[in-house]
């Protein structure tokens, strides 16, 4: 039974048709996907999260979330792409199924609901969360300056008005402490944590918050490239890669530090296409192409991991 929701895996879906999918998407492929709720936004709305996997024990799982910051649209797009693939390639194609028999993927489509909300009926160019500030008349906190790793020491700002304030405290926000939740409940079996951002084709690893590097810097590395040239292989798309703080800027409070210190070692931003043509307002026309070849990278870091 098909539900007219008016989903499309290659339009942007408002939260409303991404909710109503995440039902359908469960109970239409039971053997391989189940739906759970993590918490609630600061506005009340559902924070779900997908677990994709065949059922088995002792299974290793990697976390992947989209849509921390709201206008970047084309992340939440690449969430329900993948889990998309996942069940229509799973017992066809190889890899997919050996990933899916041996790990659980945890997906979640929106962390930051409130937000993309709000840029579906205010503003389109929104990053933030929607929470009220306590002597402020100014809304949100970024949710990816918002974690404790070095929190709000650098590249964040303390002002509540500004696009990188980190928020009152590490894990103010209801929607990063959902997560952090969740993962620290899970941290025994979560061995990836991958993060989903646009825009700039770039793959980035710890640390953002120091210039230090992590202590498998060398591996990150060599996985980042191998998993990049994946990536171009499909549509040549060039992406860098590399520590976050000499890569694309120093900033404090992101979840993939935050994941990394809590003993997660696989923990990758990803900056999805395009290198500012359109921005954060990629065309519907770029979706499939740019979920296609980002699967590939996805995939390819999966792999390395259920080996390692
Ligand atoms: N970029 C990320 C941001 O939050 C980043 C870059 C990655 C910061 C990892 C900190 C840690 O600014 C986008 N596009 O949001
Ligand atoms: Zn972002």
């Amino acid at each position: 039974n098909v539900r007219a929701t008016g989903h499309n895996y290659e339009k942007y879906n408002n939260w409303e048709t991404i909710a109503a999918w995440t039902a359908d998407i469960a109970a239409q492929n039971a053997n391989l996907v189940s739906r759970t709720q993590i918490g609630t936004t600061f506005q009340g709305r559902p924070l779900y999260l997908l677990k994709v996997g065949k059922s088995g024990s002792n299974k290793k799982a990697i976390f992947m979330d989209c849509g921390f910051h709201a206008r970047e649209w084309i992340s939440p797009a690449f969430c329900q792409w993948f889990v998309k693939e996942a069940v229509s390639t799973y017992g066809s194609d190889t890899l997919m199924t050996r990933l899916l028999n041996n790990l659980d993927f945890y997906v979640l489509p929106v962390l930051n609901i409130d937000g993309y909300v709000y840029t579906w009926t205010n503003y389109r160019m929104w990053r933030k969360t929607r929470s009220t500030n306590s002597g402020s008349s100014c809304i949100g906190t970024d949710p990816n300056r918002n974690f404790n790793a070095g929190w709000c020491s650098i590249g964040a700002s303390k002002k509540p008005c500004d696009e990188t304030y980190c928020g009152s405290a590490p894990e103010s926000e209801k929607e990063t402490k959902a997560l952090a939740d969740f993962i620290r409940k899970n941290l025994s079996t979560i061995k990836a944590y991958l993060t989903i951002h646009s825009y700039s084709q770039m793959l980035l690893f710890p640390y953002a918050y120091t210039y230090s590097l992590p202590e498998n810097y060398a591996e990150l590395n060599t996985i980042s490239k191998a998993a990049v040239e994946e990536l171009a292989s499909l549509y040549d798309t060039k992406y860098t890669f590399g520590a976050s703080a000499s890569t694309i800027y120093p900033a404090a409070g992101g979840s993939d530090d935050w994941a990394y210190n809590e003993g997660i070692k696989y923990s990758f931003t990803f900056e999805l296409r395009d290198k500012g043509r359109y921005g954060f307002a990629l065309p519907e026309s770029q979706i499939k192409p740019t979920s296609e070849e980002t699967l590939k990278a996805v995939k390819y870091i999966a792999n390395y991991v259920l080996d390692h």
